[in-house]
């Protein structure tokens, strides 16, 4: 476990019974409705503080506005409705918005960046107006419904200069930041044209939380390089006139609430449907958004690998991967897509047999339901993303398993969640031998090991959950000083 994730740990640990003083606001891209059953992490954490606060989300709609006359330049009004104790304030977003702000930046030039794909990154002049216009509309939007007491949450790369444009209007409120993704050495973010404006624009928040220490790392270079940054404690940061509280805060999930999907009757008849139709078989298991991020492609790659130098593992050894679709209007994803149609046809037809196929790939969103039983009935999981932030599978996976005779977990280096969970058994996924060599060792270690194993990695997923990031964060948020130079703006 990291240092600063302790050191948070045991404030928690003395602090875990104190409310939230203030209301709660939370500002993602996207909202969602908090009383139905939350898919992703985030959802999870902030639907549980928001309902403990009566707090407000607020986001886009989703929806694309065509104006009245047929151009596509009108901004909608925010749409107000109440879930429960919680408010959701949504706004559509304009095509040409749409297209340069989230199509745009967000996803063609910060996703790639954050996650050092430079030769994937579209740096059009255009995208940046838009995200700095749309981060000036939520601004805007969202000023009008605050208070002056309110705690905001500002969730991920589509909204980095929401605090700067906030504060450029006036707000004085504490306002927080969580990096869901990595956080790219200098010279990486130094590609990005206006990288600058980017992280000056981080410093008109009180707390920037990271998943891992090492992006902690990469941030606090960056900024004591090229800002001059003076470091005032472990946690605090000055530069720009301001003072930035930092820390890793890794993301968890909801062990209980996972177990208990796990253990009910849909989790348990899916389960048995998979031992007994792998009953003769070895099952591995992927799940994952199909993103250049997560590897799929080196991950098949080393699943030939072990076909080929542990021929015991033929007729034995199948791979249900998981890849459920993603931003489909974006190029890099569709070369993705036809790579691994390609990858997984040919292991299919090299190796398979009339009864035996290696790879089962399915390209589309399997029901959350399913998923903990499939994790249950699988001998390994592979994790083995080229960079990622956290990965919440790597905990699910755990949290699914049969604790007297759990599966292992082979994990990439490079996912944010491998600073917590060392007795996984860690790879590096361009190394396909190696990453072979791994499963190979999964595949065939000793049941008291594997329970070993098993046993640390699941009390720490327990201990650094979903309650423990939301709640240590925004602890840490409220315990911020109203900031003195909070309304001078930092645009
Ligand atoms: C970002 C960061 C960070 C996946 N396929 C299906 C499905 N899933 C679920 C998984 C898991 C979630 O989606 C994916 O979470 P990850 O953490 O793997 O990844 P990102 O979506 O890239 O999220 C990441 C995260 O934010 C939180 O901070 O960990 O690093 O990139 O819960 O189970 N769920 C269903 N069907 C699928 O086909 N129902």
């Amino acid at each position: 476990m990291s240092g600063t994730a302790d050191r948070a740990g045991y404030r928690m640990c003395t602090q875990q019974h104190k409310d939230l003083m203030s209301r709660l606001v939370v500002v993602s891209n996207r909202t969602a409705d908090p009383r139905k059953p939350a898919a992703g992490g985030l959802a999870v954490a902030v639907r549980e503080s928001l309902q403990q606060t009566g707090g407000l989300w607020f986001g886009w709609s989703g929806k694309i506005r065509e104006a009245a006359d047929g151009t596509q330049s009108g901004q909608g009004e925010v749409h107000v409705q109440t879930a429960g104790n919680v408010t959701l304030a949504t706004l559509d977003l304009s095509r040409e918005d749409h297209d340069t702000y989230y199509l745009g930046y967000s996803n063609d030039v910060l996703w790639p960046v954050f996650h050092y794909r430079l030769d994937l990154a579209n740096f059009d002049t255009r995208f940046a107006a838009g995200y700095r216009r749309v981060n000036q509309l939520f601004a805007q939007k969202l000023l009008p419904l605050l208070k002056p007491d309110d705690l905001i949450w500002v969730h991920d790369y589509q909204l980095i200069p929401l605090a700067a444009e906030l504060r450029a209007m006036g707000c004085t409120n504490r306002i927080g930041f969580f990096l869901h993704i990595p956080m790219p050495p200098p010279l990486i973010m130094a590609a990005i044209p206006e990288h600058e404006w980017l992280m000056r624009s981080l410093f008109a928040y009180d707390l920037v939380g990271f998943q891992s220490e090492a992006d902690l790392t990469h941030f606090s270079h960056y900024v004591e390089s090229e800002a001059h940054a003076e470091r005032l404690s472990p946690d605090r940061l000055r530069a720009f006139n301001r003072t930035l509280r930092v820390g890793a805060y890794p993301i968890g999930i909801d062990v209980d609430d996972f177990k208990r999907l796990a253990d009910s009757k849909e989790g348990r008849d899916m389960f048995v449907r998979m031992r007994d139709e792998y009953s003769r078989r070895r099952l591995l298991v992927g799940v994952d958004r199909l993103d250049y991020s997560k590897g799929l492609p080196q991950r098949v790659h080393a699943f030939r690998e072990l076909l080929t130098y542990y021929p015991e593992n033929r007729d034995s050894a199948t791979l249900i991967q998981i890849a459920s679709p993603s931003r489909e209007d974006v190029g890099a994803y569709d070369n993705l897509r036809r790579q691994m149609d390609s990858l997984c046809g040919a292991i299919n037809g090299d190796f398979g047999e009339l009864d035996w196929m290696p790879v089962r790939y399915i390209h589309r969103n399997v029901a959350r339901k399913r998923l903990p039983g499939l994790f249950r009935a699988s001998r390994v999981a592979l994790v083995t993303p080229l960079r990622d932030g956290m990965n919440l599978v790597a905990k699910e996976f755990i949290a699914a398993q049969d604790a007297a005779d759990p599966g292992m977990l082979v994990l990439s280096r490079f996912a944010g969640a491998a600073e917590q969970l060392k007795e996984a058994l860690l790879v590096n996924p361009y190394d396909t031998q190696g990453t072979a060599q791994a499963i190979q060792r999964a595949l065939t270690m000793s049941l008291d090991e594997r329970i070993n194993r098993h046993e640390a990695l699941l009390n720490r997923i327990r201990k650094y959950d979903v309650h423990w990031w939301s709640s240590t964060f925004l602890q840490a948020l409220e315990d911020c000083e109203p900031n003195e130079a909070a309304a001078s703006g930092t645009s």
